[in-house]
């Protein structure tokens, strides 16, 4: 059967057809549609797979073990700076091992269209010895959860499997199964000991996984997805002028400047990498037949460093040595281009009818103004600002800790009422530490689902210390950046504030609407002037929520 799916729906049809029992998921751009497409599938929900959005992404990390543990397979999925905030269960998921299979889906971002770095979570798998996939179309990520579940059952470990936001966020037609496998039977390991992480039971963990790379090597090198494609070269010549290696959405860009250049030079050796760790034998065979060989990868040059190794070989080209972008996404223009400088394929055929469509895209880019995002008008954050700058207005030297989501955007004009914004939970942190020291008034803002995320810890670190902080966490019951999914402290946020030890007379809840100005002001300065930790909930929905379920509520 054929469907036209995003690179994420075929990842999530992909696990669903591979016998998935469960996604373990934080929403976060641009893997959110994953667990969406998961939570609305038919099949998925008569099977009754588990699609509930986690607190944060240790936690889905940690569910998922679980699921694994039991002889199940799960799915965690993320966006590549999840990958850090779950860094300790995934790096200790190669110790464990797994019984159920485990796929960890990591979508990175270059360029940060909407993250604050541009980490390539490759260097993850590596760094934990865990097998790396790297789809490079919509059809392969498909293809691939099922082999990914299949591998990770096969050499129990997990599976990381990489995607950028091209491939996670752009349509094709995939091939699909007519019918999902059934799921794992539930079963208890075998290998139980390998789950208890004691010095003595990781310390033999630690050599297997060590020896089992050898053998991940060896398959990557025998994968179907790394595909090493070397016709003779021509003229009798020894050795080719230019060779390419090129891994996930990077090879669509690679085959594409092969498609737009004359039809007789097409003679480009090319080794598509989507399987890790990097197959040094193919890579090696690569090396031989080419003078120069150009290693064009989505993200950092992570190939390209293993590849050039400590020689600093001029024959090795890439973002490393300037032929190719040192930081932001790739483009098919700037592939074609590099390639063609190189001598690898002469400059793009315009008779083929493919090439305008890259140019075009990149004259829209250039005609397209780009224009600041802001808050939506109506949207409860703007009040909270309005009085908080009215507030502070009255302070010298005031500083205010932002944290991540829609309310980030009070940095921007007409509120620039931020001073810092660096990962989820850093402003009430952040606030502490500035407080002691000396910094006052020390204010966080958080928003609701940022503060069970990661916010909690930081707060009970602030009560424990009676730190001179004030905390707002705006509520607008919802987890609004990531396009309104549930958030998991609704109806929660004065119980989990009173159960963490700030003062019931210190946490105050107002509705932030422009009616309400003189009572949020008066609240915002008593608890300012408190000399303790004191939290402001401002709460009411998010204004695309209300707008959604007020039209749910007319269709009904
Ligand atoms: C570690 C990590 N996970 C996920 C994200 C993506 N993300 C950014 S903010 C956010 C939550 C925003 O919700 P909330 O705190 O309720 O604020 P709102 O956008 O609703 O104002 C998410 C999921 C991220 N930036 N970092």
């Amino acid at each position: 059967m054929k469907r036209l799916l995003l690179g994420d729906e075929a990842i999530a049809l992909g696990a669903i057809h591979a016998g998935l029992s469960g996604v373990y998921a934080y929403p976060g751009t641009p893997s959110t549609e994953i667990t969406e497409f998961i939570q609305a599938d038919a099949t998925a929900r008569e099977r009754r797979l588990h699609s509930r959005w986690c607190v944060n992404e240790k936690t889905a990390m940690e569910a998922a073990l679980g699921m694994s543990f039991m002889g199940k397979r799960a799915l965690v999925c993320m966006k590549h700076v999840g990958l850090n905030v779950c860094a300790d269960p995934f790096v200790n998921s190669g110790m464990t091992g797994v019984n159920g299979g485990v796929v960890v889906l990591v979508a990175d971002d270059p360029s940060m269209h909407s993250s604050q770095d541009e980490q390539d979570s490759r260097f993850y798998g590596k760094f934990a010895m865990i097998p790396t996939f790297e789809p490079s179309s919509q059809q392969e990520a498909y293809d691939m959860m099922a082999a990914a579940f299949d591998y990770s059952e096969a050499q129990c470990l997990p599976v990381l499997m990489r995607v950028t936001t091209r491939m996670a966020h752009s349509r094709a037609v995939v091939n699909v199964a007519d019918e999902p496998r059934p799921e794992n039977a539930m079963n208890y390991d075998a290998k139980a000991a390998n789950w208890v992480l004691l010095p003595a039971n990781a310390r033999r963990r630690n050599d297997i996984v060590t020896a089992q790379q050898a053998q991940l090597e060896a398959d990557a090198a025998a994968s179907p997805y790394n595909v090493l494609d070397m016709p003779a070269p021509t003229d009798g010549a020894a050795q080719h002028p230019l060779g390419i290696i090129a891994s996930g959405i990077a090879y669509n860009y690679v085959c594409e400047a092969m498609r737009t250049a004359p039809r007789d030079s097409r003679r480009l050796p090319v080794l598509k990498v989507s399987q890790y760790p990097l197959p040094k034998t193919l890579v090696r065979q690569m090396l031989g037949a080419c003078r120069q060989v150009m290693v064009v990868e989505e993200g950092q040059p992570f190939i390209e460093e293993q590849v050039r190794g400590v020689f600093e070989s001029r024959d090795i080209l890439g973002r490393l040595t300037g032929q190719l972008p040192r930081t932001g996404e790739l483009t098919p223009d700037s592939v074609a281009a590099a390639i063609a400088a190189n001598g690898g394929l002469p400059a793009p055929d315009s008779h083929c009818p493919s090439s305008p469509c890259a140019s075009e895209a990149s004259a829209a880019a250039t005609l397209v103004a780009p224009r600041p995002p802001q808050l939506c008008q109506g949207c409860g954050h703007r009040d909270v600002y309005t009085a908080l700058n009215q507030v502070l207005a009255d302070y010298d030297n005031a500083r205010v800790f932002g944290d991540i989501g829609c309310y980030t955007l009070g940095f921007l004009p007409p509120y620039k009422a931020i001073h810092s914004c660096v990962d989820m939970g850093a402003s009430i942190t952040m606030a502490k530490g500035a407080a002691d020291a000396g910094q006052w008034p020390a204010v966080a803002i958080i928003g609701d689902s940022t503060f069970t995320h990661s916010g909690m810890t930081g707060l009970l670190d602030a009560v424990n210390e009676n730190a001179d902080i004030t905390v707002i966490i705006s509520d607008n019951l919802t987890t609004a950046m990531t396009g309104g999914q549930d958030s998991a402290g609704t109806n929660k946020f004065e119980a989990i504030c009173l159960g963490l030890g700030v003062s019931p007379d210190h946490v105050r809840v107002v509705v932030p609407l422009p009616k309400n100005m003189p009572e949020i002001t008066d609240i915002l300065r008593q608890e300012i002037n408190y000399h303790g930790v004191s939290v402001i909930i401002p709460r009411r929905e998010c204004i695309q929520t209300f707008k959604r379920h007020a039209k749910a509520k007319a269709r009904q």
